[in-house]
């Protein structure tokens, strides 16, 4: 039988965990899982290119681990950890650091967004911030990624990186492709459908969270904003209705085709609440299998402990092999 093939992917643990997250990341690792040997992180050394209160950032690690866990990965069967429990991702994202070029860096897009938006905090991590993604990557001989589209950029960069590398020491590393998804790729803000909808959002109108109860849900798609045109068509220029579509599309599987033929003629206010319908029915399981896993603390433990032994195992392998082929003299214990 064929070796399965191996997926890494991993969400910051920043805000809470949206709707976009979901249809973008998380729902396809869960669809992915079984096919493939996954390994799935909670990238908390990422998130602390932006300051985090460190009793906050704790508790929201814990948070997100049980959140992945209800939202269908299996914690079991696959790899699920804390990225700083494996000391290995570090080590790695210092040596690559060496092999990427501040020219690459300074034209990633979500460097520039948050630089303008962390004015009086760009720091060097939220720079090398891709080398770290890099690492997380490669470490694991990561065949799939699955992301959203607004990590296209630091995945191809992650991808030059590997190439460099496998082009001066021979083959090294496993180039690995995306996986992005055709609907749920890139959620707009249910406020501002021209901007991503995002985990940071001041305004938690713009977003649902993946917790959000079903009132707070159906309250949210009620107000969200469309245009004046009145008719339910996926086309250039109807951006609030173009992703209200695309979430009944992600959630139900339908294309957007059959979403606007089932809803030709309705108005917005019914097509809101179908949407608000469909995203909670499919939310309230995971709501409630978090709310009873989350006090199981002795059994996430256990998952956060396994991951970490067993991603250590393997990414101190290809670690080991690239500390060799760079010239280090091997590590006398
Ligand atoms: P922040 O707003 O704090 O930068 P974020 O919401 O972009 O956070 P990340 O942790 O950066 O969240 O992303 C986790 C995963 O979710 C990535 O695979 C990313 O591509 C995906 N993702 C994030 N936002 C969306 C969105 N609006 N639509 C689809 N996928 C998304
Ligand atoms: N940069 C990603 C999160 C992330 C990631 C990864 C995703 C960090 N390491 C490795 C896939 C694979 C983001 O969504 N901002």
């Amino acid at each position: 039988m064929e070796e399965k093939k191996t997926i890494f992917s991993g969400i910051q643990p920043t805000g809470c965990i949206t709707l976009g997250n979901y249809l973008g990341a998380l729902k396809n690792w869960v669809d992915l899982q079984n096919d493939y040997n996954c390994i799935f992180s909670v990238v908390d050394l990422h998130s602390i290119t932006v300051r985090q209160n460190p009793a906050e950032l704790r508790k929201r690690c814990m948070d997100f681990l049980c959140q992945y866990l209800a939202a269908g990965i299996n914690g079991e069967d696959n790899i699920v950890f804390f990225q700083s429990h494996a000391s290995t991702h570090a080590e790695l994202s210092w040596i690559l650091n060496c092999f990427t070029y501040m020219g690459e860096l300074s034209r990633m897009t979500q460097f520039k967004d948050k630089s303008a938006k962390h004015e009086d905090n760009i720091n060097a991590g939220l720079f090398t911030y891709p080398v770290l993604m890099a690492a997380d990557i490669l470490l694991y001989q990561t065949d799939l990624v699955p992301v959203g589209v607004d990590q296209k950029q630091h995945l191809e960069l992650c991808r030059d990186i590997a190439n460099r590398f496998n082009n001066i020491y021979g083959d090294v590393f496993t180039i690995p492709e995306g996986f992005i998804p055709k609907e749920g790729a890139r959620i707009m803000s249910l406020q501002d459908p021209t901007s991503k909808m995002s985990k940071s959002d001041p305004n938690v109108n713009g977003f649902i969270s993946i917790l959000d109860d079903t009132d707070t849900i159906m309250r949210k798609f009620k107000k969200a904003v469309t245009d004046s045109e009145g008719e339910i068509a996926y086309r250039e220029g109807k951006s609030g209705i173009n992703n209200l579509i695309n979430i009944y599309s992600g959630i139900t599987g339908k294309t957007p085709d059959e979403v606007v033929a089932e809803f030709a003629g309705k108005g917005y206010g019914d097509f809101k609440m179908a949407v608000g319908e469909v995203v909670a029915d499919e939310l309230k399981p995971i709501r409630e299998k978090y709310d009873d896993l989350r006090k199981n603390k002795d059994y996430l433990e256990t998952i956060y402990k396994t991951g970490a032994e067993r991603a250590y195992r393997i990414s101190n392998k290809t670690l080991s092999k690239v500390k060799r082929k760079v010239g280090f003299v091997d590590r006398p214990f």
